[in-house]
């Protein structure tokens, strides 16, 4: 039986890799390179210190650490400015719907991010009173596809992983549920989302009856 279900943030709650992207673009064209949108996709759900790793990478920089905090700073900041403006319009359409109808039925909630700014951003779009239990970038020390920050998430729901369904927009993410024993749901292209147990392109068409009918748990 399904008891909870977990959430991603970025992809799955709202789009804020367009936020990221551009951040990260302004960083990298500051340091004479350019960064495609092709390679923001090797961003999502990778930590904020592993994704500037991965652009010096790109512009095939090598910095020392202070300069690297310094940057991943000042990408934050730029990155705040754009999160400062969200309101409730940029939660992704049906999702506010699906978690107050999860709740409805019964089922426990919690967000599972790589983020450290994910409290403010579900405050920004007013979905914290939704949530049962949250696990950022701020509660774990390992990035997915280690399972730790869904794991973490089930223990503060109380419920067992085989109960819980997570709901990702990651390869990695997808991973990191099924190391913790998860079911998991792809949110996005099934091409790219294989692995999951299936695949959604979005919430608008998600009820609780059909999650229960595909018998994931
Ligand atoms: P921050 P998720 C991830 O969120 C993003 O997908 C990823 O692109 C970002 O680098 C990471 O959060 C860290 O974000 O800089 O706010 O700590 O998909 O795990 O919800
Ligand atoms: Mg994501």
């Amino acid at each position: 039986t399904l008891r909870a279900c977990i959430f991603d943030l970025d992809g799955v709650i709202v789009d804020t890799a367009k936020f990221h992207y551009q951040a990260w673009k302004t960083l990298a064209h500051g340091l004479g390179f350019d960064f495609t949108e092709h390679d923001n996709e090797r961003l999502k759900g990778v930590s904020r210190m592993r994704s500037l790793e991965i652009i010096l990478e790109i512009g095939q920089q090598t910095l020392p650490e202070d300069q690297k905090l310094a940057l991943a700073t000042r990408k934050n900041e730029a990155y705040l400015e754009d999160v400062h403006r969200m309101t409730e319009a940029d939660v992704l359409p049906g999702v506010r719907r699906f978690l107050e109808e999860c709740r409805a039925a019964g089922l426990k909630t919690a967000l599972g991010s790589a983020s450290k700014n994910a409290r403010l951003i579900l405050d920004r779009v007013n979905l914290l009173p939704l949530f049962d239990a949250i696990v950022d970038g701020t509660d774990v020390a390992n990035a997915k596809p280690d399972p730790e920050v869904f794991l973490k998430g089930a223990e503060a729901l109380g419920v067992e992983p085989t109960h819980c369904v997570v709901f990702e927009d990651a390869v990695a993410g997808l991973e990191a549920a099924r190391n913790g024993g998860m079911h998991c749901v792809g949110v996005g292209d099934v091409t790219i989302l294989a692995e999951a147990d299936f695949v959604i392109p979005g919430f608008e068409d998600m009820t609780v009856a059909r999650l229960q009918e595909l018998e994931v748990c």
